[in-house]
């Protein structure tokens, strides 16, 4: 038996590790390593990359598609699969028109590179705005808070140019994600000890001791949901110490006495009480951080999650503003980009219109509608997500009712379970492009598309591009042909677009037929007049890098516009983060999210090694000293409540917690009934039954509160 070995890289996450993987002479996949040979990302993969050898070939992995008939599935050609949901989806758009069709792209539509620019072509050339991503009940604010700020064109410091970095409520070493200036998701860990090398100074802030904050120089141990008080503080010192960079808010900035006037209530102690770090640490870590001289402030998922996004978003940027962390002219930018066509990059404002407000509107919340901007990843246009329940169930003119999920898993990652397991039960058409029947959202799909993983497809870096940082890029084709019939997640929404009859244009390319394009096609019209050659990739196996690709920061032009400290909406912001919480009272435990290192959201139970390191539940972690004063011991039941429902759990004491917090993982647990909570020893339990996404809903972005969230805890009797 002869072994050949190929080039490629991981993407169960984003962080797209480069490997080498096995295969023997009948086309099966062997073994998958490490691609030790790749500079940039020093050989690193993580324990979840490791196992896609299984992952292929295991029994539950889906190998043909699924039609729901009588209660129970049966197995479809994927062509007749395709002429049955385009023939009903047409009933649906004569009925009821273009909007009635919605798309929900989750998780695994960001690892396909093709599939969220074919997706939306789909949607522009159908005339239906109701499409949704994950962005949207992940980190919205982040999208948002540029279009009300401004955004500096030449970007802020990287990693590896920091001398300071403050990282509030994120957790890299675990989730491998960090928007550009945290620790890069490319082999974090030895990014970290290079830097702590040349005398980086971490300050982490999170309520939880972490594999990031035990590396800082400073953790503060925050009061979830503060973090806007904390960087409210922060600012305040930092201006009446006048540690800030005047010279670059004179020239750049407007609305400083306005910001200064907001913070004043924000002194040393208010804020020490609030978020429970004392006015020692608050004072010393505004200091380091202002002292700089270079390193930006970012977050993760925590405070996105948690109180005042918003405002704490604004904060965030306003702080790095303030201390002019950003690539000046003349300057080197470490990483411009490489598959996206070339542009001046200024050291400049530039203004751009409110991210919202001039799409679609929500027919739920006419306050609400489509978040329109250029994210972090390329340009998002999408409907608020948290939103999506309501559209389906609430009657009327473009009322959603078929629904195309794409490797997500709403019944589990939605706010609001109940609400989210009605209205999905509700649709005259709900499909599913899923590796597994056994997701709780495919379980009460029509149809299930069986997709091609990781090893059977071509893809490229697109999603990590403007993270690296350097210029880097990797083209992997597919390592193995499949024998299923099985279809990438955009090759199902070329072929619905084909029998619809729609005129697809992926970046100015139009895909009519009677052909499908192949993926290569599609990927050079997205990333058409781009610095990298996609076919000089895609020849070349393995990732490259191009420091000849850096830029140098260009002077400003005339459309040179000015960062505002407080431009529209942040006096509400901040008006609604003064007022004290009114749902305190009772619930004396706030519950918060955090990532397991085991699973990626719902995915990776399935995997044996991932399930034997996890357990068969997400449990309730508890500070030791709270399981005491509860009187609960190691394993028992408790029961959790927060105002808008109750769940059952297994206790568990976990010193890395403040005391008063509670954290458990999400989109865990069965389908919802009144049985679900007796599972929970075997399947866990879904922390959206705690959530309504109808309360505490940010403006502009629609995110509901989903870490941070007031609970108690008692324990559960057991019938005997
Ligand atoms: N309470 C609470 N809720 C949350 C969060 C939280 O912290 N707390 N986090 C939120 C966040 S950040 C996010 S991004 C969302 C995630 O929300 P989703 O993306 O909707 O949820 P996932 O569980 O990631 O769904 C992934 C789905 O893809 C399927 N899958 C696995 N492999 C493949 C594949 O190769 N191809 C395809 N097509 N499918 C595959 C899995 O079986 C699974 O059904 O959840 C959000 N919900
Ligand atoms: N292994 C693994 N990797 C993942 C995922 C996964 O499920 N598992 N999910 C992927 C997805 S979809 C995403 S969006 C990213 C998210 O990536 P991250 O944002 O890094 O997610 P976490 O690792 O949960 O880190 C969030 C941290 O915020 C803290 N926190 C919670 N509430 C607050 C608060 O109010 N204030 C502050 N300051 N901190 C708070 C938590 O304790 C936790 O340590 O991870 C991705 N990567
Ligand atoms: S970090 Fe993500 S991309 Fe890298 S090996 Fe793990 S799952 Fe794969
Ligand atoms: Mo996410």
């Amino acid at each position: 038996m002869t072994i050949t070995t190929h080039k490629t890289f991981c993407r169960y996450c984003h962080a797209y590790c480069p490997m080498d993987v096995d295969v023997d002479d009948g086309g099966t996949v062997t073994a998958v390593r490490p691609d030790i040979s790749n500079e940039h990302y020093g050989g690193y993969t993580c324990i979840k990359g490791r196992q896609l050898v299984e992952q292929m070939y295991q029994p539950e992995r889906l190998t043909e598609c699924q039609k729901k008939t009588n209660g129970g599935f049966t197995a479809i050609n994927s062509q007749q699969a395709l002429d049955e949901v385009a023939d009903k989806l047409r009933a649906i758009i004569d009925e009821h028109g273009p909007r009635a069709v919605a798309t929900y792209n989750g998780t695994y539509a960001f690892q396909n590179s093709a599939q969220l620019a074919v997706s939306r072509a789909f949607h522009d050339a159908l005339g239906s705005p109701s499409y949704y991503t994950s962005v949207t009940i992940d980190q919205p604010a982040k999208v948002f808070v540029g279009t009300r700020h401004g955004y500096w064109g030449a970007g802020g410091h990287f990693f590896e140019d920091s001398d300071v970095t403050l990282i509030l409520g994120n957790n890299p070493m675990v989730s491998q994600y960090a928007p550009p200036g945290g620790v890069p998701s490319v082999s974090p860990f030895e990014r970290l000890r290079d830097a702590k090398k040349r005398g980086h100074h971490l300050i982490a802030v999170d309520p939880r001791s972490t594999e990031l904050t035990r590396r800082a120089e400073m953790h503060l141990q925050i009061q979830p949901g503060e973090d806007s008080t904390l960087l409210a503080a922060m600012i305040r010192l930092i201006i009446d110490e006048g540690l800030h960079d005047q010279a670059f808010c004179a020239e750049h900035t407007e609305g400083l006495e306005a910001l200064r006037a907001a913070v004043e209530p924000y002194t040393l102690d208010y804020a020490a009480t609030r978020t429970r770090v004392p006015t020692e640490q608050i004072a010393e870590a505004a200091r380091r951080f202002a002292a700089g001289p270079r390193g930006v402030a970012i977050t993760g998922t925590g405070p996105e999650m948690s109180e005042h996004p918003n405002l704490t978003q604004h904060l965030v940027a306003s702080l790095n503003s303030l201390c002019g962390r950003y690539y000046r002219e003349g300057e080197t930018l470490p990483n411009p980009g490489m598959l996206a066509p070339p542009s001046a990059r200024r050291a400049q404002a530039i203004n751009v219109p409110l991210a919202w407000g001039n799409g679609a509107r929500s027919r739920i919340d006419e306050s609400l509608g489509e978040l329109t901007a250029m994210g972090m990843m390329g340009p998002v246009r999408e409907m608020p997500t948290n939103l999506l329940s309501d559209e389906i169930l609430t009657p009327g003119d473009g009322q959603v009712r078929a629904l195309i999920v794409v490797g997500g898993n709403p019944l589990m990652a939605f706010p609001n379970q109940e609400k989210t397991f009605e209205a999905l039960s509700s649709l005259d058409l709900l499909v599913c492009i899923d590796a597994y029947l056994h997701s709780g959202t495919a379980q009460i799909a029509d149809y299930v598309f069986a997709p091609k993983l990781t090893l059977e497809r071509d893809d490229v870096t697109l999603l990590a591009d403007p993270w690296y940082e350097e210029p880097y890029s990797q083209y992997a084709q597919a390592v193995v042909a499949t024998s299923h019939d099985v279809l990438e997640e955009w090759e199902v929404f070329w072929e619905l677009a084909h029998r619809l009859g729609l005129d697809l244009a992926v970046n100015g390319t139009h895909f009519p037929g009677p052909q499908r394009p192949s993926k290569f096609e599609v990927l050079s019209a997205i990333t058409a007049g781009a610095r990298a050659d996609l076919a000089w990739l895609r020849d070349n196996p393995g990732g490259h890098s191009f420091p000849e690709q850096k830029v140098t920061v260009a002077g400003p032009d005339e459309s040179a516009g000015k960062l505002q400290f407080f431009p529209e909406g942040v006096a509400e912001d901040f008006e609604a983060a003064l007022a004290p919480a009114a749902d305190a009272a009772d619930y004396n435990l706030r519950l918060i999210c955090s990532r397991s290192k085991y699973v990626l959201n719902s995915s990776g139970r399935n995997l044996s090694l991932l399930r034997k390191k996890q357990g068969d539940t997400n449990p309730v972690l508890l500070h030791p000293d709270d399981m005491s004063s509860l009187g609960l011991e190691e394993d028992c039941l408790v029961q959790v409540h927060s105002e808008h429902g109750t769940v059952t759990g297994v206790a568990r004491a976990y010193d890395r917690i403040k005391p008063g917090v509670i954290t458990m993982h999400h989109s865990w647990g069965p389908l919802p009934g009144p049985d679900a909570d007796d599972l929970v020893r075997e399947q866990g339990v879904n922390t959206n039954r705690l959530i309504d996404n109808r309360a505490h809903t940010q403006r502009y972005t629609g995110m509901t509160r989903q870490s941070a969230i007031p609970v108690y805890v008692t324990r559960k009797e057991q019938a005997a």
